[in-house]
């Protein structure tokens, strides 16, 4: 796969083109970031981020977890001390996913944000910016709540953040793009370069192929569930024949497939009886699709090898989990 592919693939929004094409001619020791509210447990929605940042450091990338604990204290999320337990814990679990723990740097929000320079330039951005354009920045990320001063000061920071730690690239889902906005627009106003982002897709909810996967409504994956849980979570996921079956709704299976298997695997076989065809093995998420469409594959089929891979993945996390724990 040539770099610039590998660099946006599964990308929802690559803002822009050119900037990151410009990259991927001399992607060696490029600064790539996705910062994370530190969470005890990971879920899908951090491992799709994590993927990207596996294809990066492929691509010859310097790899940056901010690991930002202002912002979820700002964010309502609990203590300092609360905090900072789960973003080690959080650390743990990446590196048992697969982000290289030699060259990945994992660096907490508060040891820069707290320093004069940082805060100075906040104030700035505060004055700058209409409370009105930080609130819409903030809104996908905060999740309904009403807005309090912190949530507005969020934004800034994580604008400020892309300076502070001399990044050439910021990754997030699609729900950061209204920040990266923002921060395409201000950083400018102090002074400092513009950096390109890119934008990875928001899995739609298992069961109903609505709206977005996530831990606060409806059922997501996450580093706590046994194989059991897995398998009973896949096998009740909506899945239509197509990709696209009507309206709003998508089919969460071949997504997971699409954005968490084929990535991270060469290939793919679905186990079969031979009264029942026998093994299909696929390279590409495109011809299992294609089947599953066909006919060719059963939806049941499907599910059970998404939850075989997903185990997978899962299970050096799980397992890192326990540790901790016990
Ligand atoms: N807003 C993110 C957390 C976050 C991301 C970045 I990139 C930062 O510089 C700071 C915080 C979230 O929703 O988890």
């Amino acid at each position: 796969m040539d770099t610039y592919d590998l660099i946006t693939r599964n990308a929802e929004e690559v803002v822009t083109e050119e900037e990151v094409r410009e990259l991927a001619e001399d992607p060696d020791g490029k600064r790539v970031y996705v910062g994370y509210e530190p969470s005890g447990v990971l879920h899908l929605g951090h491992l799709l981020t994590a993927n990207k940042l596996i294809d990066l450091q492929e691509a010859g990338m310097e790899v940056v977890v901010l690991l930002a604990d202002v912002h979820a204290y700002l964010n309502g999320k609990g203590t300092f001390e609360e905090i900072r337990d789960t973003a080690e814990q959080m650390k743990a679990q990446f590196i048992a996913y697969g982000l290289d723990e030699e060259s990945t740097e994992f660096v907490y929000g508060s040891e820069f944000q707290l320093d004069e320079e940082y805060t100075l330039d906040l104030h700035e951005l505060e004055l700058s910016t209409t409370l009105n354009r930080a609130q819409r920045a903030m809104a996908e990320i905060q999740g309904g709540e009403t807005a309090k001063v912190s949530h507005v000061v969020y934004p800034l920071m994580q604008t400020l953040d892309i300076e502070y730690l001399d990044l050439d690239l910021a990754v997030g889902g699609l729900d950061q793009r209204k920040v990266h906005m923002l921060a395409r627009e201000e950083l400018p106003e102090l002074g400092y370069d513009v950096r390109p982002a890119l934008h990875t897709p928001i899995v739609a909810d298992l069961t109903s192929g609505e709206g977005k996967m996530s831990s606060s409504e409806g059922v997501t994956i996450s580093m706590e569930d046994s194989t059991e849980d897995l398998e009973e979570k896949v096998n009740s996921a909506f899945c239509p024949p197509t990709r696209d079956p009507e309206g709003d709704l998508e089919n969460p299976v071949l997504e997971l497939f699409e954005y968490h298997v084929f990535p991270r695997f060469d290939e793919i076989v679905v186990e079969r009886p031979e009264k029942y065809g026998g093994d299909l093995t696929y390279e590409e998420y495109e011809s299992l699709a294609a089947d599953l469409e066909s006919g060719e594959l059963h939806p049941a089929d499907a599910k059970g090898t998404l939850a075989t891979y997903l185990d997978d993945l899962i299970a050096p996390g799980r397992e890192k989990l326990r540790e901790i724990r016990d």
